[in-house]
């Protein structure tokens, strides 16, 4: 490859960004693409026919993963990986996970273009439920690749309204045993993964190009809380066990948890709240929450779930309901890999663009690639911090800057000696 490093067509990745958008259970601009949705469906196949327009040979594994693979001169070496994920939460925005996917194509076509000849094959994964909203269980395709959670599990999660991933994944054409998507021992030699930082930090200082040298571990935990309903005019004060607001009370010490547990890197949020039955005259006697607590550390992350598990026992007793918590997934962080790291901060410097070495806070399919390979990711610039809402914006040079560091990173790493 010349030692230049070859351009991206932002226009074009700019263009198949705002088509992606337009595929949603939403009114655009704002993104909804959730697992096996009719969108997330069609968000598939609109990528799958980029890949096999691009010459790459796609296959799909049990639970839906995308694997466009451009072969490479030693196809049975290890294989180069990027990717991210085209799943959205509900009232999502345009580049949470497609930057990687389409930035990581259009890091492969640039390479083609280029006249670039891989050594070792190049992958784009496309990975399955990045984020929890079906099941409430995040990173669900990479975390099977990694053998990071038991088929049984996986057949048992049921969705809110009681499918089951047997049923929606079939309905996708899946069939497969869902023990054959485990990916088999050094599958890759490497992944590195683009994504916007999700945060304002490189917006702030003005740095173009962040290295993730750490991923938050996250945790997940269903809550249920049981009192007593009754007539909201008959049922006086006293006595009343009303569930909605222990589940109140507990909400306010999950916040004061993340506070107390000594580090500036735990984070705590009750973000989904279900109430029964949920009707203004009369008391909640039911009450589900899911809480999303994450830490770059596990002993402080252990320390505020102690912090919590204590409050919510003590709420239990003085307001006489019962409180059952189960736990979804309790992950440890991750580290990025040091070469990976110093190549994508090498090639940076060659395109002249500053790095800084970040720690992620949002938790990413890199989480559990970092189990299979060496991994890292690249972060870009976005607007205010803003993700997860639909005000969500990354730049066009931004987005192509971070593509072309992929690009170069990738063409290092598959020429990388077996
Ligand atoms: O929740 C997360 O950190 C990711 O964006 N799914
Ligand atoms: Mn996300
Ligand atoms: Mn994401």
């Amino acid at each position: 490859m010349s030692a230049g490093l070859p351009e991206v067509d932002s226009a074009l990745l700019q263009k198949r960004i705002d088509e992606l958008a337009l595929i949603t259970e939403a009114q655009p601009p704002v993104v909804t693409r959730v697992l096996f949705s009719d969108a997330d469906l069609r968000g598939r196949d609109y990528i799958r026919k980029l890949c096999e327009e691009a010459g790459l040979s796609v296959r799909i594994d049990a639970v839906g993963n995308m694997f466009a693979r451009w072969k490479g001169s030693a196809p049975d070496a290890p294989a180069v990986a990027t990717g991210s994920h085209t799943d959205a939460i509900p009232n999502a925005g345009k580049f949470d996970g497609v930057v990687g996917v389409l930035g990581g194509l259009a890091a492969i076509e640039a390479l083609q273009d280029a006249g670039f000849k891989p050594m070792r094959s190049i992958e784009l994964i496309v990975f399955t439920a990045e984020e929890p909203t079906r099941f409430g269980i995040g990173c669900l395709g990479s975390r099977m690749l990694a053998g990071a959670i038991p088929p049984e599990k996986v057949a048992a999660l049921r969705d809110p309204e009681g499918a089951s991933l047997d049923g929606l994944r079939g309905r996708a054409g899946l069939k497969d045993a869902l023990e054959s998507v485990v990916l088999p021992k050094k599958f890759y030699s490497a992944f590195v993964e683009l994504h916007i930082e999700q945060g304002p930090l490189l917006e702030q200082q003005h740095i173009p190009i962040g290295i993730v040298q750490a991923i938050a571990g996250p945790s997940a935990y269903r809550v249920r809380i049981t009192g007593e309903g009754g007539h909201a005019g008959a049922v006086l004060m006293p006595g009343r066990r009303d569930a909605s607001l222990a589940a109140s009370e507990l909400a306010l010490a999950v916040e004061r948890a993340a506070h107390q547990s000594g580090s500036p890197d735990t984070v705590a949020t009750t973000g989904k709240w279900e109430v029964f039955p949920n009707a203004i005259n009369s008391v909640p006697c039911d009450v589900m929450l899911e809480i999303d607590l994450r830490d770059t550390c596990l002993e402080t992350r252990d320390r505020a779930l102690l912090l919590m598990r204590s409050a919510s026992d003590d709420i239990a007793t003085r307001r006489g309901v019962t409180i059952v918590w189960e736990e979804i997934n309790a992950d440890p962080p991750a580290d990025g890999d040091p070469r990976t790291m110093e190549i994508a901060e090498d090639v940076a410097l060659k395109l002249d663009l500053a790095t800084a070495r970040m720690v992620s806070r949002a938790y990413h399919d890199s989480l559990f690639m970092a189990r299979v390979c060496p991994t890292t990711m690249i972060f870009i610039p976005c607007r205010n911090g803003y993700s997860h809402r639909p005000e969500e914006y990354s730049d066009p040079a931004h987005i192509a800057a971070g593509a072309r560091v992929l690009a170069g990173t990738l063409a290092r790493l598959s020429h990388e000696p077996p």
